[in-house]
């Protein structure tokens, strides 16, 4: 059994590099992250959200999970149309995301990925 002075002057000899966890994304219906529906790394149409009890135009606050480099891009229409943002790890309210160009209750597709860059 190790004693007390060995713990505390054995160095770490592995760096403790960030813990890879999956990306996942709360999508909330109404705002500051109430009702929320958790969905993973992926693309996501109108069909597919709606499969996870989400509404067309209905996302009003979201929260990124994971790490490292987690992000979620939201668009307004499918295709790439309308406005669009990417949102790194954090919480993001109908305010935080109007302030970063985007529309609370406007988004129709959605993008979940672990940004490598
Ligand atoms: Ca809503």
């Amino acid at each position: 059994m190790q004693n007390i002075r060995d713990a505390l002057t054995t160095p770490d000899v592995i760096p403790s590099p960030v813990q890879e966890t999956p990306c996942t994304v709360d999508l909330c219906l109404d705002d500051n992250f109430n009702n929320c529906k958790t969905v993973e790394e992926g693309y996501f149409n109108m069909g597919s959200l709606a499969d996870r009890g989400i509404p067309n135009d209905s996302v009003e606050s979201l929260r990124v999970n994971g790490q490292p480099g987690c992000a979620i891009t939201l668009h307004q229409h499918g295709n790439d149309g309308g406005w669009k943002i990417t949102l790194h790890e954090g919480e993001y309210t109908c305010a935080n995301i109007e302030e970063l160009g985007g529309k609370c209750n406007d988004m129709s597709t959605c993008k979940v990925f672990r940004d490598e860059t």
